[in-house]
């Protein structure tokens, strides 16, 4: 399958106020059809007053900007016409200060107190996050609360068993809309704060523990359900969670894909494939690898590879010739630039989709103005549609080729190999077999198959 992360607001805008809308979407489908791909990944789409919209006011909402109800279930309604699944972004680790949970919870109510995480004699208000050294704690009017995506975002108390309910709840509410899976946000962090030690601290089991009965009661209601899980550490964090969701997105293969090709080094890419998939190679795959090379939180990928058209092609070569499913990042397919130099500020690399070299135009979107992708930049769908040579076309016929061969999903990786500036390897179907060659110098060389000298281009 092949995924694509839609941010509804920089999409397509169907009612001219310049924000992407839903019924925007549904107008565009068949640009997605054509792009070849079978799932949306909504980002959030609840009414937010975040412009990303990962804090959450009401979980039974839809951003009036976005649209509606009905918006939403003629979305659905044509995209599955279409053989186009809808998954949606549901971070629930934590809601929004505006959210009236948390809005009773500082007026007293008893209820809604024990739904988040506050200050106690333990805590040390003064803790930092572990990645980033940002503050985790704040105050608000009287008390501090534990908030580790930022100040407006109030982390839950998942050792409530009252919001175990809740959430099944949401679950279950979005489903019965039509919606076809989850991409679960932060979903490492369900217990990641130590309450009795009064520290931070990842308590995986109990995640586990959180997420199995989540997910067994998502199945319970659609079997055939698409559960995405983020959780974006090291190989070894990863695994512990191998066989719960359907797909696990890949964090570590998208550093060492780009970096292989950043550095023209293969051997990156050898122990990404050993270190992340190691699953495909032993032939027993628990979890599905979500492969991606960017998203939202991170910079987007010609920018990250220094405008290097050539070295970009060979990334995406790269991801489209590998096991598991893609996740392309919306405007990524025509190239589009960003930098997201602090992950706390990611407008840049969600910049309005460009549909004209223009930079304007029916549905075209501008709620913010394009520091990196301005018009004329020969970085539009416009420009690229007609062009056989575009990032887009060339996109285009690696997700064709991809489903024409759908066996690919599931193969198994065997005799990988590289010397200074290539790496070969196999993948072994019940009845088919690839040999793939990618050549990371920017220039051809030659290589000996089979006592066959042949000349490997630039790129695969
Ligand atoms: C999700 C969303 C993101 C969103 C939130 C909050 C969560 O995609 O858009 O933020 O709803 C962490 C979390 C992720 C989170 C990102 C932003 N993403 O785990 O769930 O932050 C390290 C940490 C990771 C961390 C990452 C961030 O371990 O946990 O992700 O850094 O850079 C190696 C290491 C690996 C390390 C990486 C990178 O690979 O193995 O451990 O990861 O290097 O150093 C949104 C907004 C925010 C806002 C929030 C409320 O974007 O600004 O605050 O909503």
């Amino acid at each position: 399958m092949i995924f694509y992360e839609l941010f509804v607001r920089s999409f397509f805008d169907s009612n001219d106020d310049g924000i992407g809308d839903l019924n925007g979407i549904t107008q565009k489908l068949d640009y997605l059809q054509t792009l070849g791909i079978d799932g949306i990944w909504l980002l959030p789409i609840m009414k937010s007053a975040s412009f990303h919209g990962y804090t959450i006011i009401d979980f039974y909402s839809i951003n009036p900007l976005y649209g509606n109800f009905d918006d939403l279930k003629k979305l659905i309604k044509i995209a599955h016409e279409k053989n186009i699944k809808i998954i949606l972004d549901i971070p629930i680790n934590h809601t929004s200060v505006k959210c009236q949970w948390f809005q009773k919870a500082i007026n007293g109510d008893k209820k809604y107190v024990d739904y988040y995480v506050w200050q106690n004699e333990k805590t040390d208000i003064n803790e930092k996050r572990h990645w980033d050294n940002s503050p985790i704690w704040f105050k608000y009017k009287d008390k501090y609360f534990y908030g580790l995506f930022g100040s407006s975002s109030p982390d839950l108390n998942f050792e409530n068993p009252e919001l175990w309910e809740e959430m099944k709840g949401i679950f279950k509410f979005w489903l019965d809309l039509g919606i076809d899976g989850f991409r679960l946000d932060a979903a490492k962090h369900i217990f990641d704060y130590n309450i009795e030690k009064g520290k931070f601290e990842y308590q995986h089991e109990k995640t586990i523990k959180f997420w199995k009965e989540m997910v067994d009661y998502i199945k319970s209601i659609n079997e055939n359900s698409i559960i995405v899980s983020e959780i974006w550490d090291s190989p070894e964090v990863v695994k512990k969670y191998h066989g719960l969701f359907d797909i696990e997105f890949n964090f570590p293969l998208s550093y060492e894909i780009k970096d292989a090709v950043k550095f023209q080094d293969p051997h990156l890419l050898v122990k990404g494939i050993k270190n992340t998939l190691s699953h495909y190679i032993k032939g027993n795959v628990e979890s599905v690898s979500g492969n991606f090379l960017t998203n939202h939180d991170m910079n987007r990928l010609v920018s990250e590879l220094n405008n290097d058209i050539n070295k970009v092609k060979l990334a995406y070569s790269i991801l489209f010739t590998l096991p598991g499913y893609q996740f392309i990042y919306y405007g990524e397919e025509l190239g589009m630039k960003g930098l997201n130099l602090d992950v706390n500020f990611t407008e840049d690399s969600q910049e309005p989709f460009q549909w004209y070299e223009n930079g304007f135009g029916p549905g075209q979107t501008e709620w913010k103005g394009c520091k990196y992708n301005p018009p004329y930049s020969n970085i539009s769908y416009e420009s690229e549609r007609n062009d056989i040579d575009s990032l887009l076309n060339y996109i285009k016929t690696l997700i064709k080729f991809r489903k024409d061969n759908i066996w690919l999903s599931n193969a198994r990786i065997d005799n990988i190999r590289n010397n200074r500036y290539f790496i070969s390897y196999s993948l072994i179907g019940k009845n088919n077999k690839f040999d793939v060659y990618h050549n990371f110098k920017n220039q051809p060389i030659n290589i000996n198959i089979k006592n066959t000298e042949i000349q490997l281009l630039n790129g695969s």
